[in-house]
């Protein structure tokens, strides 16, 4: 069990993001795994029940796209009934006092389960895009999903293509509009936060660097250390959960 950060480190985060002008931040699933959302690595994680090659991947969907529909309807399901933490919401909070003050606010995730939205944080980037909605193979056509189950194989209305979950898996590109705008948000940021993620997964991963070469002050909240933690100024480890509502300056 992870021992929690220090009251100075905690201070020490407090006052940088009590001058902050134009905080980015990024999320992984350690933000939403106090919800009951599995993570993806570690020894509970989705990859270890799953394969990533099988389930998150354009090649693994072509090969069974049964499988990977039938994970997918069980995870939306589950997410039906799931709600955001206290890590949510004090980003959210962070968001609406930055705003107040006609500061900048960010958020790229790379999750897919929406729980940002639901606490009320309005400025994300979905990276990874979402299990909330789905789009055409052939076409493209998007719309949204939500909660509801999906039976069989779905098919497009428009040109009958096969239907995918709106999901960015291992090889695909991300979606260039919300990369920039992660990016754009990185390298203007004065204070940059990485939370919850184990910070492997590229180009997610390459925005702590972007946003440290580019000047901005660093923090990372995880349970554990990571590939990003001796390049951020304040490592604080512990649940994203205790943390985060204790760096929120008071409005
Ligand atoms: C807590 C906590 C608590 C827990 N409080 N903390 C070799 C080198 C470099 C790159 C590559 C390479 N080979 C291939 C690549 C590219 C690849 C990549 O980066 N792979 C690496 C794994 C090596 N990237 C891509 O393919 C991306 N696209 C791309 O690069 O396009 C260009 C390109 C095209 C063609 C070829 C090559 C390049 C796309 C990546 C898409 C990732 N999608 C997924 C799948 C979603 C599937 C689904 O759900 O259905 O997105 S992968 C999965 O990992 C998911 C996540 O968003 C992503 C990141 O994981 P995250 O969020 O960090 O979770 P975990 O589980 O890893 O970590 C949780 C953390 O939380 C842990 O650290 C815990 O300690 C912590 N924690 N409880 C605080 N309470
Ligand atoms: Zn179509």
């Amino acid at each position: 069990m992870t021992d929690l950060p220090s009251a100075t480190a905690i201070q020490q985060a407090r006052a940088i993001l009590a001058g902050a002008r134009r905080v980015a931040i990024l999320t992984g699933a350690g933000i939403s795994a106090e919800s009951g959302v599995p993570t993806y690595r570690g020894v509970s994680g989705v990859w270890k029940a799953f394969s990533a090659k099988d389930m998150a991947s354009p090649e693994g969907f072509a090969r069974d796209p049964e499988r990977v529909w039938a994970w997918h309807n069980d995870r939306r399901l589950a997410l039906a009934s799931i709600a955001p933490n206290a890590g949510h919401r004090a980003l959210a909070d962070l968001e609406r006092l930055l705003a107040d003050r006609g500061d900048r606010f960010d958020l790229a995730t790379q999750n897919i389960d929406g729980l940002h939205q639901a606490a009320g944080s309005r400025n994300v980037h979905e990276l990874h895009g979402t299990i909330l909605a789905i789009y055409c193979v052939v076409c493209g056509k998007r719309r949204w999903l939500g909660f509801d189950p999906v039976d069989g194989l779905p098919r497009c209305e428009s040109c009958g293509g096969l239907l995918r979950p709106a999901i960015v898996w291992f090889g695909e590109v991300l979606p260039r509009d919300v990369w920039l705008a992660a990016a754009n948000a990185a390298t203007s940021s004065d204070v940059f936060m990485t939370i919850g993620t184990s910070a492997v997964v590229y180009p997610a991963a390459g925005l702590v660097e972007m946003a440290i070469g580019a000047g901005a002050r660093t923090i990372e909240v995880n349970l554990e250390p990571t590939p990003a933690s001796t390049l951020v100024d304040v490592a604080l480890h512990g649940p994203a959960g205790n943390i985060l509502p204790r760096l929120v300056p008071e409005a």
